[in-house]
């Protein structure tokens, strides 16, 4: 059985982790398979959306701790370099919108790894946990990163000292993120999203997504001078001339992401 499925329909990548048996926790392979997806994503030009969920029950239990004993896994020096921080780096580079999808549990790196999505949505009984003080370790794969910006860092702090079970409605309610669904209406609600978000100018919204990813770190006169800089380029597309036409044609935009 492989650990990732990906399969590619109307310009949208679909990755699901899928080793449900292990509430789809990491090892090597499925990490290592796991990049090489998001390669794939970055490489093909018919993919204009990347939607990640998980098999089974959960979304993902973070890394397989069985893994972390075995004497012939990966050792300690290896595991944030070359599985989880190449992988939350592919996805906040990747120049497509990445919609995670979260069907069930997300622990420590799995809830990172949902955290640094452009998009996250989530069916009710989802829940979000940073796992990682209850076993002695320190939050990894991007959390320290990316949960004070999204809701602050004393809630950030609280959440993961005390390693608290975060349902998807209060996640909801804190920012943490985008939407909630009925478990039943969870992925007919991501497939829609997929497409919404598959339709839009593609090119345009890779610079929104990297002026976002620069506004974590510079100041306003940067971020304005970031913000001129991607606006011509974006000015420049063939989904720009498109988008004003439309507008003027009173039509739908048939947008190409070129
Ligand atoms: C698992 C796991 C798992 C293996 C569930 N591994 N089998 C970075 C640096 C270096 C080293 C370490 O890691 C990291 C990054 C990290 O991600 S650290 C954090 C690692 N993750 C955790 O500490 C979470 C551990 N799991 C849990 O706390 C619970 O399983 C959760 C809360 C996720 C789910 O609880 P339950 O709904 O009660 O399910 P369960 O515990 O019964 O798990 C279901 C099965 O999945 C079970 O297998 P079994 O054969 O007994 O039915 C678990 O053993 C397996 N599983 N997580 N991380």
């Amino acid at each position: 059985m492989t650990s990732i499925l990906f399969e590619i329909k109307n310009s949208i990548a679909f990755i699901t982790l899928n080793r449900p048996e292990k509430y789809n926790a990491f090892n090597r392979e499925m990490a290592l398979d796991f990049q090489e997806k998001l390669d794939e994503c970055e490489t093909n030009i018919s993919i204009r959306c990347v939607c990640i969920t998980g098999a089974g029950k959960a979304f993902s239990a973070g890394q397989d701790l069985a893994e972390v004993i075995d004497a012939n896994g990966p050792g300690m020096d290896q595991i944030l370099s070359e599985h989880y921080n190449p992988i939350i780096k592919k996805i906040r580079s990747l120049s497509k919108p990445v919609l995670a999808v979260i069907n069930g549990v997300a622990a420590g790196a799995g809830a990172n790894i949902a955290l640094c999505c452009d998009v996250v949505i989530a069916a009710e009984n989802a829940c979000f946990i940073q796992a990682f003080s209850k076993i002695g370790l320190i939050p990894d794969s991007g959390g320290t990163y990316f949960l004070p910006r999204l809701i602050g860092f004393g809630k950030a702090s609280a959440i993961m000292m005390l390693g608290d079970k975060i349902s998807a409605k209060e996640a909801e309610r804190m920012g943490m993120i985008y939407k909630v669904f009925r478990d039943e209406e969870l992925s007919a609600e991501a497939e829609k999203m997929a497409k919404e978000l598959s339709n839009l100018p593609t090119r345009a919204l890779a610079f929104t997504k990297e002026a976002l990813n620069k506004s974590l770190q510079q100041d306003l006169d940067q971020q304005l001078a970031t913000e001129d800089l991607l606006q011509q380029k974006a000015a420049a597309t063939n989904d720009f001339k498109e988008g004003v036409a439309a507008f003027i044609e009173k039509r739908k935009a048939g947008f190409k992401g070129d």
